[in-house]
Protein backbone atom coordinates (compact mmCIF):
# COMPACT_ATOMS: atom_id res chain seq x y z
CA UNK A 1 0.00 0.00 0.00
CA UNK A 2 1.06 3.67 -0.37
CA UNK A 3 1.20 6.38 1.54
CA UNK A 4 -1.20 8.44 -0.33
CA UNK A 5 -3.93 5.41 -0.06
CA UNK A 6 -3.64 4.63 3.51
CA UNK A 7 -3.74 8.44 4.88
CA UNK A 8 -6.91 8.84 2.37
CA UNK A 9 -8.02 5.55 3.99
CA UNK A 10 -7.67 7.20 7.56
CA UNK A 11 -8.83 10.65 6.19
CA UNK A 12 -11.86 8.94 5.57
CA UNK A 13 -12.32 6.82 8.72
CA UNK A 14 -11.34 8.55 11.92
CA UNK A 15 -12.54 11.20 13.74
CA UNK A 16 -9.93 14.42 12.62
CA UNK A 17 -8.26 14.82 16.14
CA UNK A 18 -7.06 11.00 15.73
CA UNK A 19 -6.24 11.23 12.26
CA UNK A 20 -3.88 14.33 12.76
CA UNK A 21 -2.77 12.19 15.70
CA UNK A 22 -1.93 9.18 13.12
CA UNK A 23 -0.19 11.94 11.24
CA UNK A 24 1.96 13.44 14.07
CA UNK A 25 2.70 9.45 15.18
CA UNK A 26 4.55 9.09 11.38
CA UNK A 27 6.42 12.19 11.57
CA UNK A 28 7.80 10.96 14.97
CA UNK A 29 8.31 7.77 13.86
CA UNK A 30 10.71 9.59 10.82
CA UNK A 31 12.11 11.32 13.32
CA UNK A 32 13.19 8.14 15.65
CA UNK A 33 14.18 6.55 12.67
CA UNK A 34 16.52 9.30 11.16
CA UNK A 35 18.18 10.92 14.09
CA UNK A 36 19.14 7.24 15.33
CA UNK A 37 19.83 6.04 12.17
CA UNK A 38 18.12 3.07 12.49
CA UNK A 39 18.26 0.80 9.81
CA UNK A 40 14.68 -0.02 8.95
CA UNK A 41 12.02 0.13 5.94
CA UNK A 42 10.49 3.94 5.70
CA UNK A 43 7.60 2.82 3.77
CA UNK A 44 6.67 0.16 5.93
CA UNK A 45 7.58 2.25 9.26
CA UNK A 46 4.92 5.33 7.12
CA UNK A 47 2.05 2.99 6.65
CA UNK A 48 2.34 1.24 9.70
CA UNK A 49 2.29 4.64 11.56
CA UNK A 50 -0.56 6.21 9.35
CA UNK A 51 -2.54 3.06 10.44
CA UNK A 52 -1.92 1.83 13.48
CA UNK A 53 -5.40 3.35 14.90
CA UNK A 54 -7.46 2.61 12.18
CA UNK A 55 -9.53 0.44 13.76
CA UNK A 56 -9.89 2.45 17.34
CA UNK A 57 -13.24 3.37 17.17
CA UNK A 58 -14.95 0.18 15.46
CA UNK A 59 -17.91 -1.41 17.04
CA UNK A 60 -17.15 -3.92 19.97
CA UNK A 61 -19.01 -6.32 17.99
CA UNK A 62 -17.52 -6.03 15.02
CA UNK A 63 -14.54 -6.25 16.78
CA UNK A 64 -15.27 -9.71 18.86
CA UNK A 65 -16.62 -10.95 15.46
CA UNK A 66 -13.52 -10.25 13.79
CA UNK A 67 -11.40 -12.33 16.74
CA UNK A 68 -13.71 -15.10 16.10
CA UNK A 69 -12.99 -14.99 12.09
CA UNK A 70 -9.38 -14.66 11.88
CA UNK A 71 -8.53 -17.03 15.34
CA UNK A 72 -7.42 -14.80 17.32
CA UNK A 73 -6.09 -15.22 21.20
CA UNK A 74 -9.94 -15.86 22.95
CA UNK A 75 -8.27 -14.10 25.97
CA UNK A 76 -9.00 -10.96 23.65
CA UNK A 77 -12.64 -11.14 24.14
CA UNK A 78 -12.91 -9.97 28.12
CA UNK A 79 -10.92 -6.86 26.93
CA UNK A 80 -12.32 -3.77 25.44
CA UNK A 81 -11.64 -1.51 21.53
CA UNK A 82 -8.01 -0.23 23.76
CA UNK A 83 -6.13 -3.48 23.83
CA UNK A 84 -8.59 -4.61 20.39
CA UNK A 85 -7.74 -1.68 18.24
CA UNK A 86 -3.91 -3.00 17.06
CA UNK A 87 -4.89 -6.10 16.75
CA UNK A 88 -7.90 -5.80 14.39
CA UNK A 89 -6.36 -3.47 12.23
CA UNK A 90 -3.89 -5.55 11.46
CA UNK A 91 -6.61 -8.46 10.34
CA UNK A 92 -8.29 -5.77 8.55
CA UNK A 93 -4.93 -4.42 6.84
CA UNK A 94 -4.04 -7.96 5.93
CA UNK A 95 -7.34 -9.75 4.82
CA UNK A 96 -8.91 -6.88 3.25
CA UNK A 97 -6.46 -4.32 1.94
CA UNK A 98 -3.46 -6.81 1.16
CA UNK A 99 -0.97 -5.59 2.95
CA UNK A 100 1.72 -8.58 3.43
CA UNK A 101 4.60 -7.81 5.30
CA UNK A 102 4.74 -9.57 8.36
CA UNK A 103 6.30 -6.77 10.07
CA UNK A 104 4.64 -3.76 9.01
CA UNK A 105 1.56 -6.03 10.05
CA UNK A 106 3.07 -6.44 13.83
CA UNK A 107 3.87 -3.27 14.16
CA UNK A 108 0.04 -1.87 14.20
CA UNK A 109 -0.75 -4.98 15.73
CA UNK A 110 1.42 -4.46 19.13
CA UNK A 111 1.48 -1.02 18.98
CA UNK A 112 -0.80 -0.65 22.35
CA UNK A 113 0.66 -3.70 24.87
CA UNK A 114 3.90 -4.55 23.06
CA UNK A 115 5.42 -7.85 23.41
CA UNK A 116 8.50 -9.53 24.42
CA UNK A 117 11.46 -9.48 21.60
CA UNK A 118 9.88 -6.38 19.12
CA UNK A 119 11.94 -5.63 15.45
CA UNK A 120 13.30 -2.19 15.60
CA UNK A 121 10.09 -1.08 13.26
CA UNK A 122 8.05 -2.48 16.29
CA UNK A 123 9.63 -0.46 19.01
CA UNK A 124 9.75 2.93 16.83
CA UNK A 125 5.60 2.91 15.81
CA UNK A 126 5.37 2.01 19.97
CA UNK A 127 7.18 4.77 21.24
CA UNK A 128 6.05 7.34 18.59
CA UNK A 129 2.80 6.67 19.86
CA UNK A 130 3.66 7.42 23.38
CA UNK A 131 5.86 10.40 22.23
CA UNK A 132 4.17 12.23 19.67
CA UNK A 133 4.41 16.11 20.17
CA UNK A 134 0.56 16.38 21.31
CA UNK A 135 1.27 13.64 24.00
CA UNK A 136 1.11 15.08 27.26
CA UNK A 137 1.22 12.52 29.88
CA UNK A 138 3.40 13.43 33.15
CA UNK A 139 7.27 13.22 32.87
CA UNK A 140 6.63 12.66 28.75
CA UNK A 141 9.57 14.60 28.19
CA UNK A 142 11.99 12.20 29.92
CA UNK A 143 11.11 9.58 27.16
CA UNK A 144 11.71 12.05 24.96
CA UNK A 145 15.02 12.24 25.65
CA UNK A 146 15.76 8.57 26.53
CA UNK A 147 14.81 8.66 22.75
CA UNK A 148 16.31 11.66 21.57
CA UNK A 149 19.37 11.80 24.37
CA UNK A 150 20.23 8.87 24.91
CA UNK A 151 18.96 6.19 21.80
CA UNK A 152 17.85 3.79 24.01
CA UNK A 153 15.02 2.18 22.52
CA UNK A 154 14.31 -0.88 24.92
CA UNK A 155 15.18 1.56 27.91
CA UNK A 156 11.80 3.66 26.76
CA UNK A 157 9.79 0.77 26.13
CA UNK A 158 10.19 -0.50 29.61
CA UNK A 159 9.74 2.85 30.78
CA UNK A 160 6.54 4.01 29.04
CA UNK A 161 5.05 -0.09 29.79
CA UNK A 162 6.04 0.53 33.52
CA UNK A 163 4.08 3.63 33.28
CA UNK A 164 1.36 2.05 31.40
CA UNK A 165 0.72 -0.84 34.12
CA UNK A 166 1.28 2.05 37.02
CA UNK A 167 -2.28 3.81 34.93
CA UNK A 168 -4.25 0.54 34.47
CA UNK A 169 -3.83 -0.79 38.16
CA UNK A 170 -4.97 2.70 39.36
CA UNK A 171 -8.17 2.48 37.23
CA UNK A 172 -8.79 -1.44 38.02
CA UNK A 173 -8.18 -2.66 34.73
CA UNK A 174 -7.09 -6.23 33.98
CA UNK A 175 -3.85 -6.21 32.58
CA UNK A 176 -3.26 -8.03 28.83
CA UNK A 177 -0.65 -10.65 29.12
CA UNK A 178 1.19 -8.97 26.37
CA UNK A 179 2.04 -5.76 28.17
CA UNK A 180 2.96 -8.35 31.26
CA UNK A 181 5.73 -10.00 28.90
CA UNK A 182 6.74 -6.88 27.40
CA UNK A 183 7.22 -5.36 31.01
CA UNK A 184 9.51 -8.25 32.15
CA UNK A 185 11.31 -8.79 28.81
CA UNK A 186 12.44 -5.42 28.76
CA UNK A 187 13.05 -5.13 32.68
CA UNK A 188 15.49 -8.16 32.02
CA UNK A 189 17.03 -5.96 29.13
CA UNK A 190 17.97 -3.13 30.40
O1 LIG B 1 -4.68 4.38 20.69
P1 LIG B 1 -3.85 5.40 21.42
O2 LIG B 1 -4.66 6.24 22.35
O3 LIG B 1 -3.04 6.25 20.49
O4 LIG B 1 -2.79 4.63 22.34
P2 LIG B 1 -2.57 3.08 22.66
O5 LIG B 1 -3.12 2.24 21.57
O6 LIG B 1 -1.13 2.92 22.96
O7 LIG B 1 -3.32 2.81 24.05
C1 LIG B 1 -4.68 2.87 24.23
C2 LIG B 1 -5.02 2.51 25.67
O8 LIG B 1 -4.81 1.12 25.87
C3 LIG B 1 -4.27 3.21 26.77
O9 LIG B 1 -5.14 4.11 27.43
C4 LIG B 1 -3.91 2.14 27.76
C5 LIG B 1 -4.64 0.92 27.25
N1 LIG B 1 -3.92 -0.34 27.49
C6 LIG B 1 -2.64 -0.65 27.16
N2 LIG B 1 -2.31 -1.88 27.58
C7 LIG B 1 -3.41 -2.37 28.20
C8 LIG B 1 -4.44 -1.40 28.13
N3 LIG B 1 -5.68 -1.59 28.66
C9 LIG B 1 -5.92 -2.75 29.32
N4 LIG B 1 -7.10 -2.96 29.88
N5 LIG B 1 -4.96 -3.72 29.42
C10 LIG B 1 -3.71 -3.60 28.89
O10 LIG B 1 -2.88 -4.50 29.01
FE1 LIG C 1 -3.70 2.90 19.57
FE1 LIG D 1 0.90 3.23 22.61
FE1 LIG E 1 -2.16 5.93 18.56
Amino acid sequence: MKEKKATQLIHDKLPTKRYEHSLRVKETALKIRNELSLDVNEEHLVIASILHDYAKYDDLSYMYQKITEFKLDNELLSYGSEVLHGPIAAVIMEHEHGITNENLLNAMRYHTTGRKEMSTLEKIVFIADYIEPARDQKDVDTIRDIVFKEHKLDKAIFEITKKNMHYLIKNNSSIYKLTLECYNYYNMTN
